[in-house]
């Protein structure tokens, strides 16, 4: 029998992070992302000791419960967890991690694309060339919104609305943010702090979610409404924060001038109303998707079970 420890690749990775998995570790690489029962079967038929996941891989209190014995760390591929009940999981005694870092700018990256595409139409004018042009555009038709000079507003500095509001700050912008709690200054680096979300609204042109779900709705109807008229909404998050019904309705009536949306409550099949609005610039949920990011973010996940499995800490538990 081998020494080296057994490990299930539940979710399908880049070449690099595969071969890195079958070369360092007995591993099963399952041959697509696997389900949560399809998961669990296969880490005990395996006698894993590690399973790396994704979010297919849905790890409820019910789903932890039967996460075999000998598992000791489930490593995801995401820096986002709320696939999982991760308080289930660690109360079974196993150690759970995530790829917080690693994908930072390239979240902030497509979240800024998001919010260039949308100001500046990106959707109205890639599709206008895609059908010949042919027309004329003249001096004051199919105008956008001048995105340097305004003003951000960002709910959520961790990591990744930090990397947002340095972005922003290349593009003159003010930025303005909501946290659970007020950044050092070093951190905010003239960022203004709203304790409130509601009071900061008002004041936002444009708005970027970079918080984690499990919160519930915050984007509701209510908080649409309080953006001022013609503001842009960027959600790079996660689809859960927000009511899409509100979103689409405020895109319509036009007190939202656009959005640029990566995410989306139900993945993969979206509300395809979405695609139906000339004002929103859409992308499948790829703001992690480079190939150096995406190889970054698996080799965290082994590098995390190569730690577990030597006895040593994970280099990022949740
Ligand atoms: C996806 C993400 O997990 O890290 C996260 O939280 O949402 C993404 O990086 C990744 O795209 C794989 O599905």
């Amino acid at each position: 029998m081998s020494a080296r420890a057994r490990v299930l690749l539940a979710r399908k990775v880049t070449p690099a992070a595969e071969e890195r998995a079958r070369r360092d570790f007995d591993t099963l690489v399952a041959d697509h992302d696997l389900s949560t029962d399809e998961a669990i079967e296969a880490a005990a038929r395996h006698q894993a000791v590690a399973m790396v996941i994704g979010a297919s891989v849905k790890l409820d209190a019910a789903a932890a419960a039967r996460l075999p014995h000998h598992v000791k760390i489930v490593a995801n591929t995401s820096v986002g967890y709320d696939h999982m009940d991760a308080e289930a999981v660690k109360a079974r005694g196993i150690i759970v991690t995530n790829t917080p870092d690693v994908l930072t700018d390239c979240t902030a990256d497509l979240a800024f694309m998001l919010l260039l595409a949308a100001c500046r139409r990106a959707h109205e004018y890639d599709a206008l060339m895609r059908k010949g042009w042919r027309i004329k555009t003249g001096f004051s038709e199919w105008l956008g919104m001048k995105p340097s000079g305004k003003t951000l507003g960002i709910v959520g500095m961790g990591r990744i609305g930090r990397a947002m509001a340095d972005r922003a700050r290349g593009f003159g912008m003010r930025v303005l943010y909501h946290n659970r709690s007020r950044l050092p200054a070093e951190l905010e680096k003239g960022a203004e702090y709203f304790e409130s979300m509601e009071a900061m609204l008002p004041h936002c042109q444009i708005l970027s979610l970079h918080l984690p779900a499990g919160g519930g709705t915050l984007m509701t109807r209510e908080a649409f409404a309080l953006l001022p008229k013609g503001a842009v909404f960027v959600n790079t998050a996660r689809g859960a924060l927000v009511d899409e019904d509100a979103l689409i309705e405020a895109l319509k009536s036009g007190h939202l001038f656009a959005a640029g949306l990566d995410v989306f409550r139900k993945e993969p099949d979206y509300d395809t109303r979405f695609a139906e609005l000339p004002n929103v610039f859409l992308t499948p949920h790829v703001a992690s998707a480079t190939q150096e990011t995406r190889d970054a973010m698996a080799m965290l996940a082994l590098d995390n079970v190569a730690a577990v499995c030597a006895g040593r800490p994970a280099l990022t538990p949740v």
